[in-house]
């Protein structure tokens, strides 16, 4: 019966409607045309050029190809685990082209990655597959992440540094989600979008004093 089967998509997400998507990569490159302006981060700047006083414009550090979205399951056109499974699922297949508001609530920078945390509602999480924050996480970071709420790794990649794949965007969240538990947040600065802290290795995390909302459509991705 292959013909009434479903394909297994690339993945499965909240994508950002077009005029959403504009304004918030306005938003958040306002974010990062401020960010390397400030001395906190200008002290910390060889963590992303190598060397000290070197200057770093990250509206050009970071690249996104993709269009704007928030994974709920990578399925690898079936290979991951669970995927032909959840493109089964009732929720998946009412949810299919749905609108749905999307609420970020913080925006993290590291050396490698550029994103946005995603705060899912109760409704959107019957969406997050059991177990989808811990996929693919290094044995060093999996212990520190057990406590988290299941929805943690919930996210946006605005940007990647060359080279990066999206998938670190997800890692380098959980581990400044542990960073912050195991209470290792250093510096604070108040900027006007809201509270910025530093964890170490050139990682800022920014939580926002209002959460920013985008309207999104759920939906698979091929190719
Ligand atoms: O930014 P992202 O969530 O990280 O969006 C892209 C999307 O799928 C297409 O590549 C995410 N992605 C890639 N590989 C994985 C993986 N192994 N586990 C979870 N998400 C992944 C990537």
């Amino acid at each position: 019966e292959a013909e009434t089967e479903a394909k297994v998509p690339l993945f499965f997400g909240w994508f950002l409607l077009a005029e959403e998507e504009e304004r918030i990569k306005c938003a958040t490159m306002d974010f990062l045309k401020t960010l390397d302006t400030l001395e906190a981060f200008k002290e910390h700047i060889s963590e992303f050029t190598g060397e000290a006083d070197k200057e770093v414009d990250l509206e050009q550090y970071f690249q996104n190809p993709m269009p704007l979205h928030c994974t709920a399951m990578f399925c690898d056109y079936g290979k991951a685990e669970g995927a032909k499974e959840y493109t089964e699922l009732q929720v998946v297949k009412d949810t299919i082209d749905k609108s749905e508001e999307l609420s970020v609530t913080a925006l993290f920078v590291t050396p490698r990655t550029f994103g946005a945390r995603v705060a899912l509602t109760d409704a959107q999480m019957k969406l997050w597959p059991e177990g989808a924050d811990k996929v693919g996480v290094s044995p060093q970071l999996l212990p520190r992440i057990e406590a988290l709420p299941p929805g943690s790794r919930a996210h946006v990649t605005l940007g990647c540094s060359a080279g990066v794949e999206a998938v670190l965007t997800g890692f380098d969240l959980l581990e400044i989600l542990a960073l912050q538990k195991e209470g290792k947040e250093g510096t604070q600065v108040e900027m006007e979008m809201g509270t910025l802290a530093y964890l170490t290795e050139g990682r800022w995390f920014l939580t926002l004093r209002e959460p920013i909302t985008a309207d999104t459509k759920f939906s698979s991705f091929f190719d």
